[in-house]
């Protein structure tokens, strides 16, 4: 989805970086990586990125696709040994100093190629992609908005198969089939519907358990579209809740308004955690709330900047995080709610636009 533009500055971006890391050329395999610095979207490439080419690597089921999408690169089609190609690039680009994606690539992909590219170094990128993909230009965001809206009416649409005898797959598959006709790639993630006691595992995938009266349904989903993920939670009530529910529902509530007001440019996402994280000690929650406040989400779903206790990362202009505080009491039923925003200056861009306030179906 990135125009010529984008990937020109990305390019820029990250030779800049090898430069400063003492760099002859970067090598790309991680599959949201390669996306982003070169806008192809098949499922194999290797790039070879040094400061005056760009090339990227695939296979006879790619080449024509690669052309058409990479348009800035040079695409070459490798037959037999990918590490032999690859060999005769560094050769002929006279790369000594090589990055690579340390926390991606494997110690057996790695040992293979230390000892077949006739390189010198073999050398952490130090995340230097993950660190430019933290910031989202204005066409990111938009292609964002989109996978969020998409999510948002999902929602709604879903909210009138919620019912008393319908099973929580049901549900999913009833949001995942409205995602898809409204022009996503499928869910960002295995959906999540967790329904009466069910509720208090916070990642409670669909099961075949029958919705009843009485139960909290917390719904976890998002959509991809054009790559790009969305990430939403909502805590629905089936009939009346028990009393406890809905207190616990106004502390949630209190606490993710909290944290989307408080996640401002320069504060770490561990002040933002607290924000949110106080809020649900002083109710008496505190150990029930057991997961992180949010996490930044675009190519992938989990991405950084983290917003949790050890969240060390400054907040900036065009981060996308989510604000998802929870509290789940085991025996009784669990409670989620999540946004995604964009940080901006002292007032964050809330994405996500459905109701957060307390549903009774
Ligand atoms: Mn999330």
């Amino acid at each position: 989805m990135a125009d010529k533009n984008q990937i020109q500055r990305r390019l820029k971006e990250l030779r800049s970086k090898l430069s400063q890391k003492g760099l002859d050329g970067a090598l790309i395999a991680k599959r949201e990586n390669y996306i982003y610095m070169s806008n192809f979207t098949g499922t194999f490439a290797n790039l070879l990125i040094t400061h005056d080419k760009a090339i990227l690597v695939t296979d006879f089921r790619y080449v024509e696709q690669a052309k058409e999408e990479a348009q800035l690169f040079d695409v070459i089609q490798y037959q037999g040994s990918l590490t032999v190609t690859l060999n005769d690039l560094v050769s002929s680009n006279n790369i000594k100093n090589l990055g690579f994606e340390e926390d991606y690539l494997t110690y057996k992909n790695y040992d293979d190629l230390l000892k077949k590219l006739s390189i010198s170094k073999l050398l952490p990128l130090g995340r230097a992609i993950e660190f430019l993909r933290l910031i989202k230009d204005s066409e990111e965001i938009q292609v964002i908005r989109e996978a969020v809206r998409i999510a948002d009416e999902a929602f709604s649409h879903v909210l009138k198969y919620i019912k008393p005898g319908v099973s929580e797959t049901e549900v999913a598959a009833e949001l995942e089939y409205y995602i898809k006709v409204q022009g996503a790639r499928g869910p960002s993630f295995d959906t999540i519907v967790a329904s009466g006691l069910r509720s208090s595992l916070p990642h409670g995938v669909a099961s075949h358990k029958i919705i009843e009266i009485g139960d909290a349904v917390t719904l976890d989903f998002g959509a991809i579209y054009k790559d790009y993920c969305s990430d939403m939670t909502r805590t629905v009530f089936v009939g009346q809740p028990k009393e406890e529910l809905k207190q616990i529902y106004e502390i949630v509530l209190k606490a993710q308004k909290a944290g989307v007001e408080g996640a401002v440019k320069n504060l770490t996402g561990s002040e933002i955690d607290s924000i949110a994280r106080n809020i649900i000690s002083d109710a008496g929650y505190g150990e029930h709330f057991g997961h992180s406040l949010g996490h930044g989400v675009g190519l992938e779903i989990h991405e950084d900047p983290r917003l949790s206790q050890l969240g060390s990362l400054k907040m900036n202009n065009g981060m996308v995080v989510t604000v998802e505080p929870g509290i789940y009491v085991s025996g009784l039923g669990g409670i989620r709610i999540e946004d995604m925003i964009v940080i901006n200056e002292d007032k964050p861009m809330v994405l996500t636009a459905s109701t957060k306030e307390m549903i009774i179906l």
